[in-house]
């Protein structure tokens, strides 16, 4: 039975917590609430800041890095830049610890409170991933990373994150390949360090091992792994690859995991396509024992467990009007933006994008704003007038999992009028799937999505029906196919081929309407 003993409980929440591309979620508790950041690679801004009173229902507060000098981008490939950060509170200061492997490697930013201003990142001079920060007893700061070998413990100055002690090779866990994303807790005088082993795909799991000695020899925990779906128990569970943890207590003393995890397409059949998520389980962690994950480790959509007293926020409409001065904080940008590209002013409820040279293509500064699929199911749908005398130009809007594996619904310019395209890349492959001629710039284009499919449609202004342009498989833009470490994001893009292109977009709304159907 779990210390969690609250006569106020709620029951039963739905993993996953935070849906879509949410992957390496770290959490810090300060009073009643909740602090969480996630991974996001090559976008901009980066790292988003999550907020919740009662681990079940989040809202996003902002991201970490939100300037060009704390995240330097430039060229960053798909999956480079920010890895697995970590979010710590200690004297009054939040931390926010992470690599960015596109340049600078290891670094930690502080902030008075989480909606920032976050500092200019302090650098790390070691030299590996998924770093954390341990504050000894003794006052003492410890930068503990991942290492091929096992996990590594190396003394800093706090003040300016130089390197003041050898880098100690502490554990490796159980033998699991890629010992990596290290936390380590104190706790009824044992350190614990918690890691993941198996990689970040299907035999991923998190392990956990204690000793009275921060630099070991730690003991391994006999109920290892804590967490995996690798497993008998796990298999055929639409949740797959769960790992990477970290452990938090509430105010109320009950213990609780967030991991990452994604939901296959199908039972037993292995793509996916939102990216890792992150997921959140109960842990019982009785004084001076250890930590078990939801009784046998594993974990379900549908939890029916006790919470703690649930406090939802007001739900977010799901149509954008573009009528506010700044896009939300759910939409990011591909690497560092050109900012002239993109403005919210020049026609009023439009947001208006300008055509950069670069295409979705490239590792560049793409004229893009996407935010994360966060179910199979859903409707996305925008409004749009592509305003060009160009012919390379083109507008529209994109399933992005990389610049290798996109699917993009596009209308361009032709001799007489124009045409809308819906083309499909796939690694080395470039397909056009579907095209209509079209006699006007004025579209509405139209997406809906389900675990196996996307269909796409477009709607002439005027014109009272949608035409069904084509359906695609979403399997060739999953993980499994594309590989990396994200999940696909709806991008409102722009681009054109040649140099001195004047081709604008202008964006009248954005429709994203999520459903769960079957999980
Ligand atoms: C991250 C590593 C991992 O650094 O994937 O799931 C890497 N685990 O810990 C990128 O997210």
């Amino acid at each position: 039975t779990s210390a969690y003993t609250a006569a106020y409980a709620q029951q039963g929440y739905r993993n996953p917590i935070i849906p879509g591309f949410n992957p390496d979620p770290s959490i810090c508790r300060v009073g009643d609430d909740f602090y969480l950041v996630t991974s996001s690679f090559e976008y901009f801004p980066g790292l988003p800041i999550y907020h919740s009173r009662d681990l079940v229902n989040w809202e996003q507060i902002g991201h970490c890095l939100t300037r060009d000098e704390q995240l330097p981008l430039k060229n960053a490939p798909a999956s480079g830049g920010l890895f697995a950060p970590s979010i710590r509170y200690h004297k009054g200061t939040f931390y926010v610890i992470c690599t960015n492997v596109s340049g600078g490697g290891n670094f930690y930013c502080t902030a008075k409170k989480p909606t920032g201003p976050w500092s200019d990142p302090i650098w790390v001079d070691v030299k590996s991933i998924d770093p954390d920060i341990f504050w000894d007893d003794d006052g003492k700061t410890y930068f503990v990373t991942q290492g091929d070998q096992g996990i590594r413990v190396t003394e800093i100055d706090l003040e300016t994150g130089k390197v003041i002690g050898p880098e100690n090779l502490v554990w490796g866990g159980i033998g699991g390949r890629f010992p990596e994303a290290p936390h380590i807790y104190k706790k009824d005088g044992y350190y614990y360090l918690l890691l993941g082993e198996g990689g970040t795909e299907y035999m991923h799991s998190a392990t956990i091992g204690r000793s009275k000695n921060l630099l070991g020899p730690y003991e391994s925990c006999p109920l290892n792994p804590i967490l995996t779906h690798a497993n008998r128990i796990g298999q055929g569970n639409p949740i797959q690859g769960v790992g990477h943890a970290d452990l938090v207590q509430a105010a109320d003393g009950s213990w609780w995991a967030v991991f990452l995890g994604f939901r296959v397409t199908q039972r037993y059949a292995y793509y996916h396509v939102l990216g890792r998520e992150t997921f959140l389980a109960p842990v019982d962690w009785p004084a001076g024992g250890w930590p078990q994950v939801n009784g046998n480790g594993t974990v379900d959509i549908k939890m029916d467990v006790p919470t703690l007293p649930q406090s939802p926020f007001q739900a977010k409409p799901n149509r954008t009007e573009f009528d506010q001065a700044e896009l939300g904080v759910e939409w990011q940008f591909l690497r560092n933006p050109i900012r002239a590209h993109y403005s919210l002013s020049e026609r009023k409820g439009k947001l208006r994008i300008s055509a950069s040279k670069h295409t979705l293509n490239d590792l560049d500064a793409v004229s893009m704003v996407a935010r994360r699929q966060t179910e199979h199911d859903f409707i996305a749908e925008t409004a749009l007038e592509l305003a060009s005398t160009d012919q390379d130009a083109e507008a529209g809007i994109t399933l992005f999992q990389n610049n290798t594996h996109h699917y993009d619904l596009l209308v361009r310019k032709k001799d007489v009028g124009y045409v809308v395209q819906l083309r499909v890349k796939v690694g080395s492959l470039t397909y056009i799937a579907g095209e209509k001629q079209v006699s006007s710039a004025q579209l509405t284009l139209k997406i809906v999505g389900n675990p196996h499919q996307y269909s796409f449609f477009i709607k002439e202004n005027k014109v009272k029906d949608y035409a069904a342009i084509a359906a695609l498989d979403t399997r060739y833009l999953s993980t499994e196919v594309a590989g990396g470490f994200t999940g696909v994001m709806i991008g409102l893009y722009a681009s054109s081929l040649s140099e001195s292109s004047n081709a604008k977009a202008y964006f009248d709304w954005f429709l994203y309407e999520p459903s769960f159907g079957s999980y």
